[in-house]
């Protein structure tokens, strides 16, 4: 096979200039990102939810304010890791999901969260996640909807066919 053919070969073709090929790590089909790990208890409803449905995910803890470049670089290299959904949760002044958003093509669903630290409730992180310029959406779920968050992913990820070979979920009998 030559190199060309490579699964390397045509990485390096396809995406040249956003990754050096040898960084290239697989990654889960729903990436997590929260500002906080503060945040973790309030997220963990999320990473029930798509553990439940067998749909793989992965938690980081990467602040829009702490870690700008790292945010920056985790959004540009999702697609081509083969993430397909994002779920970036803050609270107060939650300027995640917009960052995530203004460096990947990937649809973002962002969680507002409370905080000990809030001044307004939770109304800080709904705003500033809701406002985002035009061109720029991010979709929100609702304050602390962390579930609402997974189940909105398993959604998006049904359309494009990405929907992993999940158990049977468990039917309500009514
Ligand atoms: N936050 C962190 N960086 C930017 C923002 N908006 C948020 C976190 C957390 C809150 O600030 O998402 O909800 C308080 O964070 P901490 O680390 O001080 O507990």
């Amino acid at each position: 096979m030559s190199q060309a053919e490579s699964k390397e070969g045509l990485l390096a073709e396809v995406v040249p200039a956003v990754l050096p090929v040898e960084d290239f790590e697989r990654g889960p089909l729903v990436g997590i990102l929260i500002g906080s790990e503060s945040d973790r208890d309030r997220l963990q409803p999320a990473i029930d939810e798509l553990n439940e449905r067998g749909i793989s995910n992965e938690l980081n803890v990467l602040s829009a304010h702490r870690n700008p470049q790292e945010v920056a670089e985790y959004s540009s290299r999702a697609a081509v890791r083969g993430v397909r959904v994002i779920i970036a949760a803050a609270g107060m002044s939650a300027a995640l999901p917009g960052a995530v958003a203004a460096n990947t093509d990937l649809p973002v669903i962002g969680v507002p969260l409370t905080s000990s630290k809030t001044v307004a409730g939770g109304l800080d992180a709904i705003l500033s996640i809701v406002q985002m310029p035009p061109g720029v959406p991010v979709a929100c779920v609702s304050l602390d909807g962390a579930r609402n968050a997974a189940i909105l992913a398993a959604k998006i990820l049904a359309q494009g066919g990405g929907y992993p070979d999940a158990p049977p979920r468990p039917q309500v009998v009514s």
